[in-house]
């Protein structure tokens, strides 16, 4: 099959800037979905219908995957195949949008083959569109390529790292501590590292934006150095995973750093689990973050 990437990505970022628009009305009405801390609005289902409408219209014979319309039961099978399929979360960052933190996008992604190869995601209150197609790089706002930091990841990261995670919104306790285990692993190989360089070197923060695909798009900045979820759907990263490709950067279905697993790179979607290494930019300031 023949398939104009450019052309579905321009689509894409033109309706994710319009639906972005429609983000930016309040919601009064929030209900539960799996359990309390999985929320969705009014806003959530409005801007799915919508997205999930122009695509029909431009692209009928694809498929359509929405969070919304997952979770509303009317989807029989959820796998992505190989068929070209459109993978969108109307509101990443619902939490936040009810709680008005402003780190929300529209993200709209899209499979040929079980992989990503298209992605528009808009963050109405940042205006900011991240975008990238296979083959076509990364960018924001269509103008600036990815990535923008100059700062090359150091040799023995995550020393001097910004490390991102998200929480899910899995509450039951082992899940929960399974996750605090994995990240204090992480800060502590980090702290270990360092002080066996005699550097007492420490990841430089931890950061939780609370939308994996803005989380995502960091790491294709180069903001975030690395990022790690254990708990998100295809809706969730489908977009944010070729922007980072496209970008130079890593994906792969891994647990830090404790894990026996072989990272796989450039994944596919349907593991609940990511981690993203951003790319590695070499510059003659090397040394510029040492101290
Ligand atoms: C959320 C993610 C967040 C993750 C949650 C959830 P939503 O998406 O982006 O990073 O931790 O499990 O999937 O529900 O706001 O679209």
């Amino acid at each position: 099959m023949e398939l104009d990437l450019k052309e579905i990505h321009d689509f894409a970022v033109g309706v994710a800037e319009a639906a972005g628009k429609v983000l930016l009305t309040r919601s009064s009405l929030v209900k539960n979905k799996a359990n309390s801390v999985d929320l969705v609005t009014e806003v959530d289902e409005k801007v799915e219908a919508i997205i999930k409408k122009e695509i029909a219209l431009r692209y009928p014979e694809h498929n359509f995957l929405g969070e919304e319309t997952y979770s509303a039961g009317s989807l029989r099978v959820y796998a992505i195949g190989d068929e070209p399929t459109w993978c969108v979360d109307p509101i990443d960052g619902t939490v936040n949008y009810v709680h008005l933190f402003p780190m929300i996008c529209v993200s709209i992604g899209f499979t040929y083959q079980g992989k990503s190869v298209v992605g528009a995601i808009h963050a109405p209150y940042l205006n900011q569109t991240f975008s990238a197609y296979q083959g076509g790089g990364a960018w924001v706002n269509r103008t600036t390529r990815l990535p923008y930091q100059n700062h090359p990841l150091a040799a023995d990261a995550p020393r001097g790292c910004v490390f991102a995670c998200e929480w899910g919104k899995d509450r039951r306790d082992e899940p929960n501590s399974n996750l605090s285990r994995k990240v204090d692993s992480f800060v502590n190989m980090a702290t270990e590292i360092g002080g066996r360089n005699g550097m007492g070197g420490m990841v430089h923060g931890i950061r939780s934006l609370g939308s994996a695909a803005l989380d995502l798009c960091y790491v294709a900045t180069g903001a975030f150095d690395i990022w790690w979820e254990g708990g998100c759907w295809e809706w969730d990263v489908c977009a944010g995973v070729i922007i980072v490709q496209e970008a130079g950067g890593l994906v792969t279905t891994a647990n830090p750093p404790d894990s026996t697993e072989s990272p796989v790179p450039d994944v596919g979607l349907g593991s609940r689990l990511y981690l993203a290494i951003r790319p590695a930019v070499a510059t003659e300031s090397e040394s510029s973050r040492d101290a």
